[in-house]
């Protein structure tokens, strides 16, 4: 056992787990995966290897994982009515990189959300691979709504014709027409991607407009409202089927990690059951009511508020930076992360916003009752953030409410 054998890990394993226990996680892209998930994750097909496809691999003994692999593509295929899945992505940096990888060849256009409106490092940024290897425009947000302005997005698309159009973010708090997407890029003779590694739990549920009748390709995590294991996965039409499973391996991938690759399929089992849609409407409606509350305190919200399961608080006028208001929160017991804001003048590593989500909180049975209690400790941080004492005290609430909702309640 870790605890005898290596005091290092496991005694930071376990203090990550009390932090996780007595803390408010508010980070959008975070969650708490179910037991069967986590099992998965931890199981012997970590000793496996498994390069190439179900029925093709390069090693032997791979009856087992093939079936593992197959069943994650057919719950994937079936849960967003995909003709494709690919599991096999480690992640959904990996899921972009195998679809750039299949459609453009260095040099090639690509048209994106900026990172400072919501889109992701991925998406074109210079300091990624995406920025480096491809040519990389991007659209943002009107300056006044905070809100995609397609009209403007379908003058860029057409004026630069590029060959990839990418649509989804990783901060933005308003529903996406993909069908609307779909047209633009039609018109400009371009090929879509949605990325929807922020939604996809809301997208299953409903809530938010599935991209899959619209894009050529989609992409995802699992880890994010999806609840499953760290990971990403693709989804496609038939034609590019071979081309995306060659870019994932060989192209950009060696051997697939089995275990996720299971725990993927766990999560997508969970994701097919009627409780998800029920815990997806309860996030998005917890992430109403904190925005909400959290505006009624005198805090702009960017866009105005939100249809799904995050938002961006600007704090301009609070005197305080993203990264100060993170720190200070984190010193509470609320775990955020600072965001730019659209047109930020601040830099990625600073940033003027902080973004919330709820994901998390809900997978712990937190409602709105619990949101008030929240945006009302947030308010009651930043106002006194040079006050010792009234911090401490906040702290101590916070422990003992987070407490109340275990990460994993007793069976
Ligand atoms: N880093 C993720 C997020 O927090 O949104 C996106 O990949």
């Amino acid at each position: 056992m870790l605890r005898e054998t290596d005091r290092e890990i496991y005694l930071a394993l376990k203090k990550e787990k009390e932090k996780q226990s007595a803390t408010i996680t508010l980070i959008p892209s975070e969650n708490i995966v179910s037991r069967e998930v986590l099992e998965a994750t931890g199981s012997i097909l970590t000793n496996k290897y498994a390069e190439g496809y179900p029925g093709k691999r390069y090693y032997g003994g791979c009856s087992h994982v093939d079936e593992i692999e197959r069943i994650a593509v057919e719950r994937a295929c079936k849960l967003f009515g995909a003709e494709h899945a690919n599991v096999q992505p480690h992640s959904g940096s990996q899921a972009n990189m195998s679809v750039y990888y299949t459609v453009l060849k260095p040099g090639d256009k690509i048209l994106a959300m900026h990172m400072s409106a919501g889109g992701h490092l991925t998406h074109g940024v210079a300091a990624n691979f995406s920025g480096l290897f491809y040519k990389p425009s991007f659209y943002t947000v009107d300056r006044e709504s905070e809100m995609l302005d397609y009209g403007k997005i379908r003058e860029a698309a057409l004026s630069l014709k590029p060959r990839v159009i990418v649509c989804g973010a990783s901060s933005y708090s308003r529903t996406i027409d993909f069908s609307m997407f779909s047209q633009i890029a039609a018109e400009a003779g371009a090929i879509l991607l949605a990325d929807i590694a922020h939604i996809a739990g809301l997208v299953v549920a409903g809530i938010h407009p599935s991209p899959v009748p619209h894009a050529q390709f989609v992409s995802s995590t699992t880890h994010k409202t999806l609840r499953g294991p760290r990971g990403g996965f693709v989804l496609c039409r038939s034609e590019y089927a071979s081309g995306i499973n060659s870019a994932l391996m060989p192209g950009i991938q060696g051997g697939p990690l089995m275990h996720v690759i299971a725990a993927k399929a766990v999560s997508f089992r969970d994701a097919l059951r009627p409780g998800f849609k029920a815990y997806q409407e309860q996030t998005v409606n917890n992430c109403k009511k904190l925005c909400s509350e959290i505006a009624g305190r005198g805090y702009r919200i960017v866009s105005g508020g939100t249809d799904n399961h995050l938002f961006v608080i600007d704090l301009v006028n609070k005197g305080i930076t993203g990264l100060e208001a993170q720190e200070l929160l984190e010193s509470v017991g609320i775990i955020t992360n600072k965001n730019l804001l659209p047109f930020d003048p601040l830099s990625p590593k600073v940033t003027s916003g902080i973004r919330m989500g709820t994901p998390s909180i809900t997978s712990r049975g937190m409602k709105e009752r619990e949101m008030e209690k929240i945006a009302g400790w947030i308010h009651e941080a930043i106002e006194h953030k040079d006050n010792n004492p009234v911090l401490k005290d906040i702290k101590k609430q916070i422990r003992r409410f987070a407490l109340e909702y275990p990460i994993y309640p007793a069976a």
